[in-house]
């Protein structure tokens, strides 16, 4: 099925783990607020849902995506914490700052997950629009948020 028919935050069962000793951080950036907001929710609760303790789930906020990285790094060498999910909206301009942030941060995160050998999540979304970063954002295509914290929690069941 094409991609802009379905929602993205179908998964399935598989590698699902019990996480209730789990600890995630999960690092917001403010840019784009109403986007990365619900993209929060979305990961709280999908990690409430599969038996995550609330007093185990730590939020930070950065002020935007390019900031991710670092937040990611200072969370990941805490190493009472499992996981690192990362979420952020950029969306493309008339400008080059779009492909500059979305190549620092995804190159950025997946360095720290390297570094500290745990699941360190590129919950980013990279849009057109705010119309298709709400779509992906509890709207028709799902919830990108969701799915960062799916993706959390399968890793750590590798
Ligand atoms: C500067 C900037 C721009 C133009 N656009 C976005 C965006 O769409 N999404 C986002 O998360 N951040 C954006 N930023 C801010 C950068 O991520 C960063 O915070 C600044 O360049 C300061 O390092």
């Amino acid at each position: 099925m094409a991609t802009s028919l379905k929602s993205l935050s179908e998964h399935s069962s598989k590698n699902i783990q019990d996480i209730s000793s789990k600890k995630f951080a999960i690092i917001v950036s403010e840019w784009n607020e109403d986007v990365t907001e619900a993209l929060y929710s979305g990961a709280y609760q999908t990690l409430l849902q599969h038996g995550a303790k609330k007093e185990h789930i730590i939020r930070k906020n950065v002020p935007g995506s390019f900031e991710l990285t670092l937040g990611a790094q200072w969370c990941a060498q805490d190493e009472s914490i499992d996981a690192v999910i990362c979420l952020g909206c950029v969306i493309q301009g008339e400008t080059k700052h779009f492909d500059f942030i979305c190549d620092a941060v995804a190159h950025g995160i997946t360095n720290v997950g390297l570094k500290y050998n745990k699941p360190v999540i590129f919950g980013v979304l990279t849009p057109n629009n705010q119309q298709q970063a709400m779509d992906r954002a509890g709207g028709k295509h799902g919830n990108k948020g969701d799915e960062a914290a799916i993706t959390a929690i399968k890793m750590l069941g590798f």
